[in-house]
């Protein structure tokens, strides 16, 4: 662990503290700061400092000492003791006593709903265990409260499988056929590149600590590029803005690889030793000229030279590849386009130059050990049927055999699936037995009918799996449980001794379930131990400087992979092409006609996902639901500048108050998530109108691919037309 030696200094601090506590230092004889780690899913995953005073937290704040944290923490995450003792916390398990979805609970005592809830659940497995589903994703990052003693708890069960894809399954697959796996740069080199190019990211709102460094970048003479349909305030702030139509992003990409070629800008050493497959990629970009991709794209055929130009001649030049190009019908092609620029120009060579989507891939983990899909019944011939979490809504209507039982984590799926209407149609079923794990009583929690009270970040015990730096982050609890509340893996430890599932597996500890999840003895952790890990809060992952500079990428043929036999294989394109979104203009005229603009919900800076929508304080300053649209657009259809608008298609239909805004082009709206249905006017929010397709490849969710009508909320009840 002493690849770099800034990773490891300024942590002995406080060493004096005992090893149980994990203390920074003792500021008093009432106050004490323990080493904790952000548990939500960002990139960013910061290392933090919780003051306690007198067993309360009373600041949470971000660890100077840590490099990607460098002491300062987003908004929301400096609030995060407001949002523990806040109002509305979840002390007691509760059972319904209303309408499925009406949120009317009484308090019942832990023994109860343990006991029932494992009487239910072994019925239904007695009948078929594949009726019962788990639905979690990444409320928390962490190892223990995560799916380590979950995922151990519904395999033994023989659960169905969850296909956790809700995120960021297109860009996993786009990069496994390009690169062999999420690899790529190391985020504290972005300081010494010379380009970087910002593509689908709205940095300043979900990547904050990305964007520090790409300031310094500036600072020290780089060129920022952002590539984005919507001028962002991470646009705004780029030297250059290049805004395609959503889902075009891999015109856009072979565009540059046209451009690139024609212009002799392709590292021919590179490309001859460390990829396959140039020559067709060359013939497929050659059906990319400039002008063809500025009609698919709606930008000027000169910007795409610029842009290929550019990228061309600055070195070393780098990728911020993220989210926002993932989320249309042709998301995991857009991804395999812009991962296979670098090694066209040799960018890898430098250790400030190649592209970093998600380094989740570099860690030393071992799911297997760590979730235990040995323990189903019969595996590995028999393997349980899999649902996909994007499609919620429609395995709830329709699945055969049917699903009898949910058991929620971690995830907020009424409000953060897509096709609302669809997902609470599922949800609302009387015949079926939810239960859901949470902090609050959030959009899901209203459908359960047992509702428990999980502790946070600051009440429990964490190992911390990252994505976005290349560092482990330990969480020591700071304070005890608030009234009742249990770990969620204390839950399913206790779910699982209830129903007699004897394991050993599921009778494991917090630690050795952090013990099983990543290889300790990987010779990257330079012999790092769990207790070091506690008592230090972080530690960095030994990679090389530039981990590509000799080409070795982890696919089969260990170059970057233009050509993909794997997908010819399946009888899929073997190279990265521009797939059409479902929804456009060009590729659905018919439904343009009724519903012409182009829907994109990003997140909002103040929320991360639906969390946080519930404390006051960061509700107050994202104001209301809001969306931006062109000034044409808006005065086209009668929407003054700030009034409540509807925005609808077949699926449904929110209210948001409008922006007219010269940031978003004619046909294009943004409107932020992720609000809850019931915090929102109307009762809807943004996923009212987002469908269930999926990506081209990784059955992804296409959030940003989406068409609807907008019209001025008023005129919307006089037609009745408004939401529930
Ligand atoms: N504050 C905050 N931070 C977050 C989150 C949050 O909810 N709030 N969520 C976290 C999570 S779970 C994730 S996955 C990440 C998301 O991380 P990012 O993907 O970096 O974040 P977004 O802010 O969603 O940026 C998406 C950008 O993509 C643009 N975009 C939309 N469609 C397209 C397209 O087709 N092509 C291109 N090139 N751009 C497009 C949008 O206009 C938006 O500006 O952020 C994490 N961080
Ligand atoms: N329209 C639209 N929809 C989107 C997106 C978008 O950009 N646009 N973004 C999508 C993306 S990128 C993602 S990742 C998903 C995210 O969707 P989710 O994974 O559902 O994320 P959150 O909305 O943050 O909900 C997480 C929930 O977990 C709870 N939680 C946190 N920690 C714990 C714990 O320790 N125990 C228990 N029991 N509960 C805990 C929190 O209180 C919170 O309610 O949403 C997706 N939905
Ligand atoms: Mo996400």
């Amino acid at each position: 662990m002493n690849a770099d030696p800034a990773a490891v200094a300024n942590t002995s601090a406080g060493t004096s503290a005992s090893p149980d506590e994990r203390i920074v230092r003792a500021a008093s004889a009432a106050e004490r700061i323990v080493r904790a780690a952000c548990p939500h899913d960002c990139p960013d995953t910061c290392a933090l400092h919780v003051t306690v005073r007198d067993g309360r937290a009373v600041k949470v704040s971000g660890d100077p000492a840590h490099p990607t944290t460098h002491g300062a923490l987003c908004a929301k995450v400096s609030r995060y003791a407001e949002r523990t003792y806040g109002a509305g916390r979840l002390l007691r398990p509760m059972k319904r006593v209303g309408r499925k979805g009406e949120g009317r609970f009484e308090p019942v005592g832990w023994n109860e709903a343990l006991d029932d809830i494992a009487a239910r659940l072994g019925a239904i497995a007695a009948r078929d265990p594949q009726r019962i589903l788990p639905y979690s994703y990444a409320g928390t990052m962490g190892w223990v409260q995560g799916e380590g003693m979950a995922g151990r708890f519904f395999h033994k069960l023989g659960a169905s499988l969850l296909d956790r894809t809700i995120c960021s399954m297109a860009g996993t697959a786009g990069m496994a056929y390009t690169l062999g796996g999420l690899v790529g740069m190391d985020v504290e080199r972005f300081v010494d590149s010379k380009l970087i190019l910002i593509w689908g990211s709205n940095s300043i709102t979900a990547n904050l600590h990305f964007w520090s460094f790409a300031q310094e970048a500036k600072r020290r003479g780089a060129t920022l590029v952002a590539v984005d349909p919507y001028r962002s305030d991470t646009a705004a702030r780029c030297h250059r803005h290049v805004a395609p139509w959503p889902g075009t992003d891999s015109a856009l990409a072979l565009g540059m690889v046209n451009v690139l070629i024609a212009d002799g800008l392709v590292d021919r050493d590179y490309v001859a030793r460390h990829t396959l497959g140039f020559d067709a990629l060359a013939e497929r970009a050659s059906h990319y000229p400039p002008e063809r991709v500025a009609e698919i794209c709606g930008v000027g055929a000169d910007e795409v030279r610029e842009l290929a130009r550019l990228y061309g001649t600055a070195k070393p030049a780098a990728i911020r590849l993220n989210y926002g190009v993932q989320r249309t019908h042709g998301g995991a092609n857009a991804v395999r386009a812009i991962a296979s620029l670098p090694a066209l120009v040799g960018a890898w060579r430098d250790p400030a130059g190649g592209a970093l989507l998600s380094v989740s891939g570099m860690l030393p983990l071992t799911p297997d050990r760590h979730t235990r899909p040995d323990l189903v019944p019969g595996w590995p011939q028999h393997r349980p049927r899999t649902i996909n979490m994007v499609r919620i809504g429609e395995a709830l209507l329709s699945a055969d055999p049917p699903i009898d039982a949910l058991v929620v984590y971690n995830s907020n799926p009424v409000a953060v699936a897509p096709d609302t209407e669809r997902v609470v149609a599922g949800f609302s079923r009387e015949d079926l037995f939810t239960v859901v794990l949470e902090h609050f009583q959030t959009d899901t929690a209203d459908y359960a009918d047992y509702l428990l009270p999980a502790t946070t970040q600051l009440e429990h015990f964490d190992v911390h799996r990252t994505y976005g730096h290349l560092y482990l982050l330990a969480n020591n609890p700071s304070i005890a449980p608030l009234g009742e509340a249990r770990p969620n893996a204390d839950i399913f430890r206790e779910l699982a001794r209830r129903m007699r599932l004897d394991d050993p597996a599921l009778a494991a500890s917090d630690e050795d379930i952090v013990r099983d999840a990543i290889d300790w003895n990987d010779p990257r952790l330079g012999g790092l131990e769990l207790d070091e890990l506690r008592q230090r809060g972080w530690a960095k992952l030994a990679t090389p400087a530039a981990p590509f500079a000799d080409g070795g990428f982890p696919t089969p043929s260990g170059k970057c992979e233009f050509f993909s036999e794997r997908l010819a294989a399946q009888g899929l394109d073997p190279l990265p092409d521009w797939v059409p979104p479902h929804e456009s203009v060009a590729s659905a005229p018919a439904l343009a006609r009724r519903y012409p603009l182009a829907l994109i919900t990003p997140p909002a800076r103040n929320f991360l996902n639906s969390s946080f929508v519930n404390v006051d304080s960061l509700r107050a300053a994202e104001r209301e639901p809001a969306c931006e649209i062109h000034p044409d657009d808006a005065a086209e259809r009668g929407i003054a500048d700030g009034a409540m608008v509807e925005l609808f298609n077949d699926r449904g239909a929110f209210l948001a108050r409008a922006k007219s805004s010269d940031r978003v082009r004619r046909g294009l709206v943004v409107a932020w998530g992720v609000w809850w249905h019931k915090l929102s006017p109307g009762g809807r929010n943004v996923n009212a109108v987002t469908s269930q397709a999926l990506t081209d490849l990784g059955r992804g969710p296409t959030f940003y691919d989406c068409l609807v009508q907008a019209r001025p909320a008023s005129a919307a009840s006089r037609s009745g037309g408004t939401p529930a």
